[in-house]
């Protein structure tokens, strides 16, 4: 290599180009005919070679061997936390440069950045349901011009605790116990509330925990939060705290419980399911980028909240969310092992312009991810695993290893040398867009203490309390009471009252009640100024895109009807599927005939937004039947729109949910699709109940 160029491929000497997911020989095997590993063209893969066709098998049977041995070694260890996933390629479009605030170059100037976007729950195991009531990871790759830059976080903005050295704590007393492994990917046990009611810490975020973000609708409707503060450094030193927030165009929706619970059983994907379905069909999942920047300053305080302390946000309200981009998912991946499963977050991934502050938590994640990637991904050298693999050029002086894919040429792989003509050579300031660090000084005692400024940790578990709308702070009180009530011992119920008690009286009152203990007297905070930005609450119909509304229907219906609906719902981007006695072809009654995509032997309303029945001369037997009965009480209950037309309308009669908040019915169907879509956009109608 001639002395100032920097050899432009991956570390393992692949080519960078953006193509290169589609196209490099990487993302598929080669050539039509089946082959060993080692390219031999085999000739039967179904028959091991036998001394007779009923005698022993032969050891030299060289594929058999290599068949089985590389499927005996198929997994992998699950990620410690986080093991449940689903993930998409996308990109990143900067609509809003702010080089006042960062030298990022995939920040300062128009652009946009490949991304890959990792979604999980945090608890469960790999094989888990992914409705469960949990924290969901966040897990953003932006495959930059200048490296890779991982932000790591979360669908809640806050964390359990303050101090990276309680994770194992936290996450021991989450897991299911551990000598009678239960229960599974649910905090509904005594380890788990016993740890709470020990860690007032922990207070602000089991309200979020407990409440409605944490069995989200989809991947696509959830927010997502950088949780920690950063701080971004421009090119003339001048830096600015920040935190990251993703803002869901699709809005901010959730499940109800009962739901919840059900589709962990009847379908367990469907989180993921949601995910790829929305991708395949075009409806792409999309998020804004926005940021809470707030001054730099030695206190790291604002508003006289510490920003260092994970366990706090800032109200938008103080600080405002300003939006810069928008990241698009697009693509599925290829195959889930080698990229869902096989990427690498790491907390610690930084390019130039954008650095971590001191928060506690922070610094031991910096460690954390990278370590845990070598027993995860079986060595150092994951970083040439595709996905991994940044689209900057690589070129690291790292050498060998486990797993070495690179064949890197060359004599010298130390810094100074000669012999390689002084190659790679450094990026010092002034010569390029090398990382730096800005000039902080550090000084102190070494202690193992906290920041009394971290104390209070009551304050803003009120502020989200008092945030909530009646039917969300209900939904808090129910899943308190849910959880507890799977606690056996009651020394530890007594104990998280004993935290309510010091969020909110009417909170800690509701759920003793539902307990049947007594509820005791705390010192909840005053004068807490509530944040209606927390609320999940919609007051005027949002998009529908990806989302799923059954019609039922049977022979007999009404054809015209059913174009019509399905025009509406299509036409908004929606996924209209025609649920029926039986499958196959239905008659309608224009002579014509419907093709049923779902049973009603198969089909269960938690699989959809909103239920409409269509009008024609099948509906009349439809209400006889006690489990389509069921599938409408069932729609009702969790406040999805329901709908007729025509004579469906007498099957939601039948049904006893003709009217309310959210049934849209009419005399044909082209008169209720407006107000369909409508309904639908408001995701539900809690004024129902
Ligand atoms: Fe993680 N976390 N974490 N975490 N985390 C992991 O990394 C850890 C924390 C988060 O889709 C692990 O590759 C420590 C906060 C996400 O692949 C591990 C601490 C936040 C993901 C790890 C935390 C997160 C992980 C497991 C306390 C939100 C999934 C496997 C100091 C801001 C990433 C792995 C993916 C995964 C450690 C706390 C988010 C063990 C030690 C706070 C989204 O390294």
């Amino acid at each position: 290599m001639s002395k100032k160029t920097v050899d432009p491929r991956s570390a393992d000497g692949h080519d960078q180009s953006p193509e290169r997911e589609a196209t490099s020989p990487h993302w598929e095997q080669q050539g039509d005919t089946l082959t060993t590993s080692l390219g031999v063209r085999v000739s039967d893969t179904d028959n091991s070679l036998r001394a007779g066709s009923r005698g022993p098998t032969l050891l030299e049977d060289f594929h058999l061997r290599e068949k089985i041995m590389h499927f005996d070694h198929e997994r992998i260890p699950e990620r410690v936390v986080h093991a449940r996933g689903a993930a998409a390629h996308g990109r990143f479009i900067l609509d809003t440069p702010i080089p006042e605030h960062t030298s990022a170059a995939f920040l300062t100037t128009q652009r946009e950045t490949p991304v890959f976007l990792r979604f999980s729950t945090v608890a469960g195991s790999r094989g888990s349901a992914d409705t469960a009531r949990d924290v969901r990871g966040f897990a953003v790759k932006f495959y930059t011009d200048e490296g890779n830059f991982d932000l790591v976080g979360n669908n809640i903005p806050v964390f359990f605790i303050q101090d990276g050295i309680k994770f194992p704590d936290v996450i021991h007393a989450a897991k299911p116990e551990p000598d009678r492994e239960i229960p599974q990917a649910q905090t509904a046990h005594d380890t788990f509330w016993d740890f709470a009611s020990l860690t007032p810490e922990s207070a602000h975020m089991l309200m979020w925990v407990m409440s409605d973000r944490a069995i989200p609708r989809s991947f696509r409707t959830m927010e997502g939060f950088g949780v920690h503060t950063f701080r971004l450094v421009n090119e003339e030193g001048g830096s600015t705290l920040v935190k990251f927030h993703w803002k869901p165009v699709a809005g901010i929706h959730s499940l109800v419980w009962e739901e919840s619970q059900k589709l962990g059983g009847i379908d367990p994907d469907f989180h993921r399911r949601d995910l790829w379905n929305a991708i395949e069909s075009g409806a792409f999942p999309e998020w804004e980028l926005g940021l809470q920047l707030m001054p730099d300053s030695d206190e790291q305080t604002f508003h006289g909240i510490d920003l260092l302390d994970p366990t706090k946000l800032v109200p938008e309200e103080l600080a405002p969310v300003t939006r810069i981009g928008r990241l698009i998912l697009d693509r599925n991946p290829a195959n889930f092992f080698a990229e869902t499963e096989q990427v690498a977050f790491c907390a610690g991934s930084f390019v130039r312009g954008i650095e971590p502050t001191d928060d506690p938590l922070l610094h031991a994640r910096l460690f954390s991810y990278l370590d845990t990637q070598i027993t995860r991904l079986g060595g150092p050298n994951f970083a040439q695993i595709p996905i991994n693999r940044p689209l900057a050029p690589v070129n690291d002086n790292l050498r060998d290893g486990f797993a070495q894919q690179a064949v890197a040429a060359g004599r010298a792989p130390y810094v100074p040398n000669s012999v390689g003509g002084g190659c790679p050579i450094h990026t010092k300031d002034g010569n390029g867009r090398g990382y730096t660090v800005l000039p902080r000084s550090v000084d102190g005692p070494k202690v193992r203490e906290r920041a009394q400024s971290f104390d209070d940790h009551y304050t803003q578990a009120a502020l989200f309390w008092q945030s909530m709308a009646a039917v969300e702070r209900t939904h808090i009180v129910d899943a308190f009471s849910f959880e507890l009530s799977h606690v056996e011992t009651v020394a530890i119920q007594e104990r998280v009252l004993g935290v309510l008690a010091d969020i909110d009286a009417e909170l800690t009152s509701r759920v003793a009640a539902n307990l049947g203990l007594d509820a005791p007297a705390g010192s909840p905070p005053a004068g807490v100024e509530p944040s209606p930005a927390l609320s999940m609450m919609v007051t005027e119909p949002g998009p529908i895109d990806g989302r799923v509304i059954a019609v039922i229907a049977a022979d007999g219906v009404d054809g015209v009807g059913l174009d019509a609906v399905r025009d509406a719902v299509e036409g908004a981007n929606a996924v209209l599927h025609v649920v029926a006695p039986h499958g196959g072809a239905l008659q309608t009654s224009g002579g014509g005939s419907a093709v049923a995509t779902k049973t009603l032997f198969g089909a269960q309303s938690v699989e959809f937004d909103a239920v409409v029945v269509a009008g024609g001369s099948g509906a009349e037997g439809l209400s006889a039947m006690p489990a389509l009965t069921l599938f409408l009480q069932e729609a009702y209950r969790h406040h999805k729109t329901l709908g007729a037309w025509a004579e469906g309308r007498s099957v939601l009669a039948a049904a006893a949910v003709a009217a309310g908040p959210g049934v849209v019915s009419g005399e044909s169907a082209e008169a209720i699709t407006a107000e369909l879509v409508d309904a639908v956009g408001m995701h539900r109608h809690w004024d129902r109940s």
